[in-house]
């Protein structure tokens, strides 16, 4: 009884603390410099593209460092746009189905690297199919084709022809177990010839294109990453054991939350571009009638059962696959509560938002219970209504803000509740929030 007593106790504290800090987050979010506007998206999917039809990425080997919640800074590694500072995770590259896609890796790096194209068919490195590496003894030194040494030379020039729609990894080949944990891995898009709206060759694959997201999952134990930056600086072989791998943080899209839900390209984290909040409005049949679609990859090495709240997904796709009967085509997505995302594999879901409860402040009045003071300590978002698009009712006593424009704020989280911490800090880690806001006309920045 007593253990299930503090068990209690934690989970509410639990919720309290993640609303805590993204009261503080969002409070952060709303105040963000004009300066900070771009033409990039400050939310949904940034893909880096190139010449369509036959894109090139020349990539380089960057090293650098990330933030993490706890205030920490860790030393990592990266694949980077030729002219561009270290970031990560590494660019989303976005081509369309049929491309002939070349890219040219150079390696600043002291050891030699690689990348991958898992779900790609006929890669070539150097106009030759890549294959295994072996030293001279016939041990496995690499998965693919290297980029040596920079001392030796340092380029290889990949190209392959994208022929499958969907949602991919990069990363590196050589010594995985080091290097795609230090952070050489990225998201690779692959949009079908029935275009760029579309996840798949298949009418139901449709999506909104202004609601398309990134979610990708990854690990890091710092002590790792802290050996490879002081070999890196004693110009000496990298002495890990791996039997002692343990990872202390968890990220999603390369940040741990609350700086998940900050938005793209936030100031405070140059390394770090890409947010992960989900910002959608209410499906409507005429007005919103598409779903928003997230790419789901795992670079990581434990299965995320990703959890978002208040909606499934509708898994329409999985490493690059649509989720079809293979003989007939016919429609096999399923909806999906929690979703596993294994290592190494990608999951493609749709969702939308609906208002079920039809909520409306003059028509359909729900009696509010206002909370008390001692209960609104973290309650500064509450607009005092349960409206969506009715941010300006009466304000609890002791609350001195309100909600931007009256949205909804709903959590997605990793299940393995375990990982929710950077290094010991909880309530980080791999969660998000989705964002919905009423249906304009409305005042949301
Ligand atoms: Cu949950």
């Amino acid at each position: 009884m007593q253990n299930k007593k503090i068990k209690t106790m934690r989970w509410e504290w639990v919720v309290a603390a993640i609303f805590v800090v993204a009261a503080a987050a969002l409070v952060a979010l709303n105040h963000r410099p004009a300066a900070a506007q771009t033409t990039l998206p400050s939310e949904g999917i940034v893909c880096t593209t190139s010449t369509p039809g036959n894109p090139i990425f020349t990539l380089t080997t960057e090293t650098g460092y990330i933030g993490t919640p706890d205030d920490n800074v860790v030393y990592m590694w990266g694949y980077s746009e030729i002219g561009k500072p270290f970031q990560h995770p590494s660019p989303v590259l976005c081509v369309n189905e049929g491309d002939n896609v070349t890219i040219i890796l150079h390696n600043t790096l002291p050891v030699d690297v690689s990348i991958m194209f898992p779900g790609q068919d006929n890669v070539t490195a150097d106009g030759e199919p890549v294959q295994p590496q072996y030293d001279a003894g016939g041990n496995l030194t690499s998965l693919t084709n290297v980029a040596p040494a920079l001392a030796n030379g340092g380029s290889v020039t990949y190209n392959f022809t994208a022929s499958k729609p969907g949602t991919f990894l990069y990363q590196s080949g050589t010594d995985p177990a080091v290097q795609v944990r230090m952070g050489l891995f990225g998201m690779l898009v692959v949009r079908p010839a029935m275009g760029a709206n579309f996840a798949y060759n298949r009418a139901d694959s449709e999506f909104n294109p202004n609601a398309e997201f990134m979610v990708l999952f990854s690990e890091i134990d710092p002590m790792l990453n802290q050996e490879v930056e002081r070999a890196m600086e004693n110009n000496r072989p990298i002495n890990f054991n791996m039997d002692n791998y343990h990872p202390r943080y968890w990220m999603l899209n390369g940040r741990g939350f609350p700086d998940t839900i900050a938005p793209n390209f936030a100031s405070w984290l140059p390394s770090q571009p890409y947010g992960s909040l989900a910002v959608i409005e209410p499906y409507d049949a005429i007005s919103n009638p598409l779903n928003a679609l997230e790419r789901f990859a795992n670079a990581g090495a434990s299965v995320v059962p990703m959890h978002p709240h208040a909606k499934n997904s509708l898994i329409i796709g999985r490493d690059g696959q649509p989720t079809e009967d293979i003989n007939t085509d016919a429609d096999m997505a399923w909806e999906k509560f929690s979703l596993p995302v294994g290592p190494g594999q990608t999951w493609d879901g749709v969702f939308h938002w609906q208002d079920v409860a039809g909520y409306d402040p003059n028509v359909n009045p729900i009696p509010v219970q206002i909370p008390s003071v001692q209960n609104a300590g973290f309650g500064s978002l509450y607009s005092g209504s349960p409206y969506l698009g009715d941010a300006n009712g009466a304000i609890p006593v002791g609350t001195t803000s309100l909600t931007a424009c009256g949205e909804y704020y709903l959590i997605s989280h990793d299940h393995g509740l375990q990982r929710l911490t950077a290094w010991g800090t909880p309530m980080s880690g791999p969660i998000t929030f989705m964002r919905v806001n009423p249906p304009p006309p409305n005042n949301c920045q």
